[in-house]
């Protein structure tokens, strides 16, 4: 098997005697195309991240032995699953453990943007010490405020619960329903993003929706980047059509749209939603399973083309 990326211990060491394990350990980023393409010929299985794209290029390198390809994250947006499924691949992906993790996440992102904790830590590593006064830096409370969950599925529902220790009403809107779009972004005064990338949902948040959402509302994103036009988000921090935004998620990752990067009402965290100890954990040995599971001929825990196997 190829394993794209180092994973936490317990999660290497699962895989100990269990089969032929070929581990990227290049540079600290995601593994070059060519080596990618090089790598993954002649594998059983892929355990892959985010930043490698599976498409029909990569599944004939691979070649027809290719059994699963178990993405170390709950999204697969990186993965072309139908082709996948035509050529009899599994893809499993590792839902359930990373949920609330990404919800705290979700929840420091909106603290840091109402309270302004990114900018306050970064004024007084400058100006220490410093002149405090009854105006200075003012943020706003959460008590008696709209959160708005746009996707409403396991991780937006964990980030609502939360809201009830805040004192906060919550609305939502997703597929499956809620309120209407153009009522959530004209209501909430934290918007908090879960939905997947789909066609539908790229430029969900674009210069048209900060236009229409309150001035003083705040646009947490921990889902994917391209959900949020960045460009058209650093223009509305810059103009004050929104007070502050919080991104985990980049449209083009791992690069940072350089307008959002002298804004101090932005705080940026590098995708950090399931970057806990014991998510990891969870996460790398759900993939490790699925991985072995597939490779075995047995059916993975998270299937997301289970069509393969009728
Ligand atoms: C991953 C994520 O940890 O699960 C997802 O969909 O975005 C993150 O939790 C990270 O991208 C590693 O693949």
């Amino acid at each position: 098997v190829l394993v794209t990326r180092e994973m936490v211990d317990e999660a290497m060491h699962a895989l100990e005697g269990q089969c032929e394990v070929d581990l990227y350990t290049g540079p600290p980023e995601a593994m070059p195309r060519d080596e990618f393409l090089k790598r993954a010929n002649g594998k059983d299985g892929l355990l892959t991240m985010l930043s490698e794209r599976v498409d029909a290029e990569l599944l004939d390198a691979a070649g027809p032995q290719l059994k699963i390809v178990a993405n170390h994250a709950v999204g697969y947006d990186n993965i072309d699953v139908a082709e996948c499924t035509r050529r009899g691949v599994l893809v499993a992906n590792t839902p359930d453990v990373l949920t609330e993790a990404t919800a705290d996440l979700a929840w420091a992102l909106i603290l840091a943007c109402v309270r302004r904790i990114a900018e306050g830590d970064r004024f007084l590593r400058t100006e220490t010490p410093w002149i405090w006064g009854p105006r200075m830096m003012l943020g706003h409370e959460l008590y008696g405020k709209t959160l708005g969950i746009v996707g409403y599925g396991r991780i937006g529902q964990a980030t609502a619960k939360r809201a009830e220790g805040f004192g906060m009403r919550v609305i939502h809107n997703s597929r499956s329903g809620g309120v209407p779009f153009d009522t959530l972004i004209a209501e909430s005064d934290v918007i908090s993003v879960h939905a997947p990338l789909t066609p539908e949902t790229k430029h969900l948040f674009n210069a048209d929706v900060f236009t229409r959402m309150k001035p003083t509302a705040v646009l947490v994103n921990t889902a994917r980047g391209p959900l949020v036009d960045e460009a058209a988000l650093a223009r509305a921090l810059r103009a004050g059509e929104i007070f502050a935004a919080g991104l985990d998620v980049f449209e083009r990752e791992p690069q940072v749209e350089k307008t959002l990067l002298d804004l101090d009402n932005v705080t940026l965290v590098p995708h950090l939603g399931s970057a806990t100890v014991q998510t990891r954990a969870a996460m790398g040995l759900f993939a490790v399973e699925n991985l072995l599971n597939g490779i075995a001929g047995h059916r993975p825990r998270a299937l997301v083309n289970p069509e393969v196997l009728t």
